[in-house]
């Protein structure tokens, strides 16, 4: 990896590391040392038993011990590559970060899929949602758009995050998945809906990673180089065109090739068949934010597009697969919260409990110095006043630990401090809970009515029926009270397929 090296030229350069002058072909330990046999261990005899003073046995087993970090709490199976975006349209009215700051500026970018309930050895296939994160290796620190695969989310409020995804994940006393789990907290949540809907239609088993969009979803905040802001929405569209899996192929896969959609993405790349996506805004302003109907702040609604068209950005082409897995996939650390001057959060609560939940768990995950991890490592240096803590390698040397001082020479941007221009809030201190006081079922209708043809609305009424079937009765009769507020038609539909009720 390119940081990689710029990291060790640069410590090199600081004589903080030895350079070797000839490199060794030998096996050594994790110190450097030669190994003197690798396939035997030390033994009194024959027969054993080993020896305490075996240092090369134990140099390998016990870094083997701790191989493994914790997976990511959710999306923790996925497959990535790396590439690059390129402007094609001038968007510089609404957003001054310089990565968009000419047509034909080329940034590198970091790109993880995943699916999103799974653990980290579960299948490619499954319905789910698909995570879709980028890492834009701007000039001015690095910007992640983390989005998912499919435009809404399923709450509004972050507080119930944690609860809604344990109901995706295993029973406490069974450990198996668990429909009544699933139903009861689907049904007791309407704002689910939108979401639900678009799970179970052809969209929740996208064939492989390639043919899906990605939507950032949580909605920021531009601001251009004289201070204006709009708000805003990313969306990624496939250049592939969208493809899914049948429920009966998607599930056939799951058996047979748990690693589909990381194996289809590698071979794609490896044979120079390189994915692309172009990338889109949709913004807007203040003016237009206080006359919507619907709260634009809200991650359980689509902006519509007549009302607030898609701008054209750039392309985001991806032509290098991942040289080490680990060090660059599992490792690295996508976080909303990573923003670059000229983008900000907006009031979105998704979006502000988000700010905290990715560094929270990456600290955890990674250790508290993930941020010097090569993959997730700026191009430019870093300059700060934190210093220390587990695996602190790149420590800044002997500059100063404090702010302000009379010593180092540094001082903010003016830049950075003029894309900050002053906002401001105001409301009752409150614990709103919108779970039914905004309007559930508007966009899901249109969804249902108008988005899906009539080849999409059998598949998603024979998706939802197998899944709502595996529900206790009393919970098949909310499902089915949930879908009849989207529309009488499917309630009916879904009726006559649901024995049980
Ligand atoms: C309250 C809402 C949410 C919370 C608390 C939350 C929390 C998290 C956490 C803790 C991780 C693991 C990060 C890591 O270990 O590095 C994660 C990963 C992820 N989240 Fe969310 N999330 C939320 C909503 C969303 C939304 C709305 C989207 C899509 C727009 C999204 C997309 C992703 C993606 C793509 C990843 C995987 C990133 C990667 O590939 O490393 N999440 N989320
Ligand atoms: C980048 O986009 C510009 C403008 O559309 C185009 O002229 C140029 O060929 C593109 N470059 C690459 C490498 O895709
Ligand atoms: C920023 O946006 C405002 C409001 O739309 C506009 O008047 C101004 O010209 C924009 N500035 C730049 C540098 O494009
Ligand atoms: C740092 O920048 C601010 C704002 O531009 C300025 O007011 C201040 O004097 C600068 N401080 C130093 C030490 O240069
Ligand atoms: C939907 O409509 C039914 C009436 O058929 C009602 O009883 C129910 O509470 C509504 N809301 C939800 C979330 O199911
Ligand atoms: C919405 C959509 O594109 N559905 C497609 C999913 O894939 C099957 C099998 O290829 C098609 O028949 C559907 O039209």
């Amino acid at each position: 990896m390119f940081t990689m090296l710029k990291l060790i030229a640069v410590l090199v350069l600081a004589g903080a590391i030895p350079s070797y002058s000839q490199q060794n072909n030998y096996i050594t330990t994790g110190f450097g040392s030669p190994v003197s046999y690798k396939d035997a261990s030390l033994t009194v005899g024959r027969r054993g038993p080993l020896l305490m003073e075996d240092t090369e046995f134990i140099d390998e087993m016990a870094h083997f011990d701790r191989e493994r970090i914790p997976e990511r709490v959710v999306h923790a199976k996925g497959g990535g590559a790396f590439g690059y975006f390129n402007v094609t349209n001038d968007i510089t009215r609404y957003c001054a970060a310089a990565l968009f700051s000419q047509v034909g500026k080329r940034t590198k970018i970091a790109v993880r899929f995943s699916t999103i309930g799974g653990e980290r050895g579960s299948a490619d296939t499954r319905r789910d949602p698909r995570g879709f994160a980028i890492k834009f290796y701007t000039e001015e620190g690095n910007w992640d758009l983390v989005g998912n695969t499919v435009p809404v989310f399923f709450i509004r409020d972050p507080i119930l995050f944690p609860s809604f995804i344990h109901t995706q994940k295993r029973h406490p006393a069974t450990f198996l998945h668990n429909a009544d789990m699933q139903w009861d907290a689907i049904t007791l949540r309407p704002e689910s809906t939108h979401m639900v809907l678009y799970v179970f239609s052809d969209r929740g088993t996208p064939d492989g990673f390639r043919y899906m969009h990605g939507y950032g979803i949580s909605t920021f905040k531009l601001v251009n180089a004289t201070g204006h802001h709009v708000f805003c929405k990313f969306t990624y569209m496939t250049n592939q065109g969208l493809r899914n899996l049948t429920r009966a192929r998607a599930q056939q896969l799951e058996g047979s090739d748990p690693d589909y959609a990381i194996r289809d993405l590698y071979q794609a790349i490896r044979s120079g068949n390189y994915p692309s996506w172009t990338l889109y805004i949709q913004v807007m302003t203040e003016e237009q934010v206080a006359q919507s109907s619907f709260n634009p702040f809200d991650d359980t609604k689509l902006w519509p597009e007549d009302r607030y068209p898609f701008i054209e950005v750039g392309r985001l082409t991806l032509n290098e697969n991942p040289t080490n897995y680990f060090q660059q996939i599992e490792q690295i650390a996508m976080s909303p919260s990573r923003m670059v001057p000229g983008i900000k959060p907006s009031p979105d609560k998704i979006l502000q409990g988000r700010l905290f939940a990715y560094p929270d768990t990456q600290r955890y995950r990674l250790g508290p110095n993930f941020l010097q991890i090569p993959v997730n490592c700026p191009l430019q240096d870093v300059h700060n006043y934190q210093r220390d803590g587990p695996m602190s390698y790149s420590n800044q040397g002997d500059s100063p630990v404090y702010h302000p001082n009379s010593v180092d020479s540094l001082n903010v941007s003016q830049r950075a401090t003029q894309l900050s221009p002053p906002y401001s809030v105001s409301g009752d201190v409150y614990k709103y809970d919108s779970g039914n006081t905004e309007d559930n079922f508007a966009q899901p209708r249109d969804f249902y009515e108008n988005r899906l043809d009539e080849a999409a609305r059998i598949n998603l009424v024979d998706n939802l029926a197998e899944a709502i079937s595996a529900a206790s009765a009393p919970l098949q009769r909310r499902a089915l009270n949930l879908f009849g507020n989207v529309s009488a038609d499917l309630r009916s539909r879904l009726q006559s397929r649901i024995t049980s009720q």
